[in-house]
């Protein structure tokens, strides 16, 4: 008996360790602007992305808007690197055309590239580490007019808000988090009560 005690013991343990990083949600949010671009750029442009890996982990969509840009989008990208550098193109987005443009780009797209991850699971895990960021070009501003990191998952859990602001766990992700624990703590308690008749010699 004492073993299936920490059999259950050990499931809820984990389930509490798991539920923080389902909590981390899969959705990404941040802010546009010169400011980010490396070097800063002064321009009245703004804008805001939001970046969503799929629950499947099969592919990752965005939602973008912008004001105040110097002219029509000419590209946008989700690049690969920190927010002090300037890296290759990791996702693009095949419509930028105007503010509140979505889309989706599938795993099966992935092609991978000099200087990015070998495979879909490398690019999941540089979004999830906060090594990318959302770039809007434009004519005059080729290299990115408006940027934002993406916050990563324990900057979106954890770190206070800074001038790219991170965005707190959407309630999806706590729901099913939530929905998660229970369905371990059951699964336990069932595999618990299986095994709880009185065993003989
Ligand atoms: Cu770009």
């Amino acid at each position: 008996m004492r073993r299936r005690w920490s059999t259950f013991l050990v499931t809820g343990a984990l389930s509490l360790a798991l539920a923080p990083a389902v909590l981390a949600a899969e959705t990404f949010t941040t802010e546009l602007s010169g400011d980010n671009a490396v070097p800063p750029i002064e321009v009245d442009a703004s804008g805001e992305a939001t970046v969503t890996i799929s629950d499947d982990e099969q592919s990752v969509s965005w939602d973008i808007s912008y004001r105040d840009l110097t002219g029509a989008p000419a590209a946008g990208h989700i690049h690969m690197g920190g927010a002090d550098e300037n890296g290759p193109v990791l996702i693009p987005f095949d419509s930028v055309t105007e503010s509140g443009s979505t889309g989706t780009f599938a795993a099966s797209d992935y092609a991978g590239g000099e200087g990015l991850p070998d495979d879909w699971d490398g690019v999941l895990e540089e979004i999830r580490s906060g090594n990318a960021y959302v770039n809007i070009h434009t004519e005059e501003h080729p290299g990115g007019e408006i940027r934002g990191q993406l916050p990563g998952d324990d900057d979106a859990a954890t770190a206070p808000p800074t001038d790219t602001e991170s965005v707190a766990p959407t309630r999806a992700g706590g729901t099913a988090a939530a929905v998660l624990l229970v369905a371990v703590m059951l699964a336990g308690i069932a595999a618990l009560s299986r095994f709880a008749v009185p065993r003989r010699r």
